[in-house]
Order: C-alpha cells, then structure tokens, then sequence
C-alpha cells in the first residue's frame, strides 16, 4: 500500500527592485529570502511507519523538520566530500600524567593555530581531561589535524564531529 505526504522545503529568491528616481529596475543580491515549498512523496506504509517511529525516538513533532534535517545531514557530508571550508569539533580524552602527553597536544595545537579556532579543557577527575577542539578550514585539512590529535600516544578516545559553518544552509 502507498501513502502520500507532504514537506516544506525552503529555497532561495532574489529580488528585483525598481529606483523610483529612474524608474530602473536592478537586482539586489544583498536581499533574499526563502520561501517554503511542498512536495509530495510516495511511499510504502510500512516505511512510513517505520520512519514515523524512528523520528519520534529522536523527538521531531513532524515529518517536514525530520525530512529538512537529513536532507541538510547529505548537505554537509557533501561540504566534506568536495573540500569545502568547514568546521570540526575534536574530543579527546586523555591521561595528563602520561610522560610528555599534554605537552604533545598543547605543541601540535600551536602548530596549528591559525586553523584551530577555540578550545576547551576540563578536568574529568584526578587523571583523566577532556578536550573539545574546534578547527575550521578546508575538510581534508581539519581531518589530518583531527586525525593527529586522535592517534596521538597516549590519547584514550577522540572523535571528529563534522559539522559546518552553516553558511550553505537554510
Ligand atoms: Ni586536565
């Protein structure tokens, strides 16, 4: 059995303003809005069922903000994909009275300090700190910086959330 439903989608316009002195018309790129669209789906009930129930384990009240959110989810892998300046947010979590550790972390960030534009240290417990490493630039180029923090001797467990500047998203 097929079901059919309906999203919003936004998308861009620009706009078109004539001067009232010259009565010329001309483009103003500064200005423009998003208007929302709908779209209808086909789809087998049971999918729908299934997607109903996943959404509402994650907690969206409709379809249409689910649907938008993993459509921007493909937005941002593909900012990766095609090396686009972006943003990533590193957590390592480490042992600080690991010989040298810290003073590794702390000289592989200066190294990097143009593209590493925040950070946060807290202290877990006794032993254990935690870091989150946010750094912006071209994706290839935040990932190898990522990824030498990461495999750094001694780190316990890092991770690299891939996120973006938002610029390209509604
Ligand atoms: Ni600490």
């Amino acid at each position: 059995m097929i079901s059919l439903f309906a999203i919003d989608i936004s998308t861009y316009q620009c706009y078109y303003y004539r001067n009232r002195n010259t009565d010329m018309l001309y483009k103003r790129v500064v200005m423009c809005v998003s208007e929302l669209l709908r779209f209808g789906v086909s789809i087998n009930s049971d999918l729908l069922k299934k997607f109903d129930k996943l959404i509402d384990s994650k907690g969206y009240n409709n379809r249409s903000e689910a649907i938008r959110d993993m459509i921007r989810e493909h937005l941002v892998e593909q900012e990766w994909e095609e090396d686009a300046e972006t943003i990533g947010a590193v957590t390592i979590v480490y042992d600080h009275h690991v010989r040298e550790l810290s003073e590794s972390l702390i000289s592989l960030q200066h190294g990097h300090h143009s593209a590493i534009i925040s950070s946060m240290h807290v202290h877990i417990d006794h032993h254990n700190c935690l870091e989150i490493i946010v750094i912006r630039g071209e994706g290839s180029k935040v990932k190898k910086i990522a990824n030498k923090l990461i495999s750094t001797k001694g780190v316990k467990h890092g991770k690299l959330t891939m996120t973006t500047t938002g610029k390209e998203l509604e």
